[in-house]
């Protein structure tokens, strides 16, 4: 932990300190061309990336941005490798297969622009995982587990603004908030619950990205690359895989308050390191640590609204609905079938 804590701060202070690598701003009265923009003209849907993005805008000096955001993801039947797999399937080499997960998560974030340069941003989840199961014999139980999630801090460091092109790196740190340890009754007992319906990694993880976004007229588009990099194994000796992933979108204005999305997004989870030795990888798939990872491409549709005026005036309500285009699981494991994220912003 001490050394995790180290390297962040190492990290941190390059990032703060070599202001060589970053554009110079022009002068103090001169803002960054993008907030510029923003207080001389009305706010359009567009400003902000489709709402399943993270982290994909900074803010003017002095603003605060309050956000909330309701996600949920279902996922229905197994797959292994790219080829579906059936429950009965799934019940030749284990005694008990998971058929079904739904995952939901409310999302309250807030940011505030201590420069034009950075922005801070801080995110709080709370998630209910619920998963269905059958066993051998036919029987079918549920388990459940909720709680706070792992909150995420990170800075936005401007890199480079002109009238067209932003870029800034997203320098986060996920915190061990969440629960390593939720439990539920299952046909032996109540029990540890196994990996993927645990809330919280349990680690410190570092969370680098680099976005980029532009703007032509109607038109705007980005695109991020981030990753999730775990710095040691949580107390009970194992670590979450790291991850990576690669997103593009595209978006053309409607109007002043409207616009629309296509996005494009690739995720790539690596298997866990170490276990949790209260399970028993033989008895289910997902007690194992090497049946996590998977890639996986989506495609997602979006709306963005900014209320133009009246009293809820700069209130944007975005909406994104994706399903997977192509998925590839160490299985047998569950697979994803849509995701959809319903969200809330308003800066003032
Ligand atoms: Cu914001």
């Amino acid at each position: 932990m001490l050394r995790s804590r180290a390297l962040l701060g190492a990290i941190a202070l390059t990032l703060i300190s070599s202001p060589a690598t970053f554009a110079e701003e022009p002068d103090s009265t001169h803002a960054d061309p993008r907030h510029a923009a923003h207080e001389h003209a009305a706010p359009r849907g567009s400003d902000h990336a489709p709402i399943g993005v993270m982290g994909d805008h900074r803010h003017a000096q002095g603003e605060v941005m309050l956000s909330y955001r309701f996600m949920r993801m279902d996922m229905n039947g197994n797959r292994d490798g790219s080829s579906r797999r059936s429950a009965t399937d799934v019940r030749r080499d284990f005694p008990v297969a998971p058929v079904d997960m739904d995952m939901e998560m409310h999302m309250f974030g807030g940011m505030w622009a201590p420069t034009d340069r950075v922005t801070l941003m801080a995110m709080v989840p709370f998630v209910r995982l619920d998963m269905k199961h059958i066993t051998r014999t036919g029987r079918r139980f549920v388990t459940r587990s909720k709680g706070l999630g792992d909150i995420r801090l990170s800075a936005l460091i401007g890199l480079y603004d002109d009238e067209t092109h932003h870029v800034h790196l997203n320098a986060g740190l996920s915190l061990p908030t969440g629960t390593t340890t939720a439990k539920d009754d299952t046909p032996a007992g109540r029990q540890r619950l196994p990996y993927p319906m645990q809330i919280g990694s349990g680690t410190w993880d570092l969370l680098p990205g680099i976005t980029y976004s532009g703007r032509r007229e109607a038109w705007s588009w980005g695109s991020q690359v981030r990753a999730t990099i775990r710095t040691d194994r949580n107390r009970h000796g194992y670590r979450r895989g790291h991850d990576w992933g690669v997103t593009g979108w595209l978006a053309r204005d409607f109007g002043s308050w409207l616009s629309g999305s296509l996005r494009l997004d690739y995720a790539d989870t690596q298997n866990f390191s170490g276990d949790d030795d209260e399970f028993m990888p033989a008895v289910v798939p997902t007690a194992d640590p090497n049946r996590r990872a998977g890639r996986v491409l989506s495609g997602l549709l979006g709306l963005n609204v900014v209320v133009p005026k009246g009293p809820l005036a700069g209130h944007r309500l975005g909406l994104e609905v994706g399903i997977p285009l192509v998925q590839h699981l160490d299985g047998p494991q569950l697979e994803r079938d849509w995701t959809a994220t319903l969200g809330w912003q308003y800066a003032f």
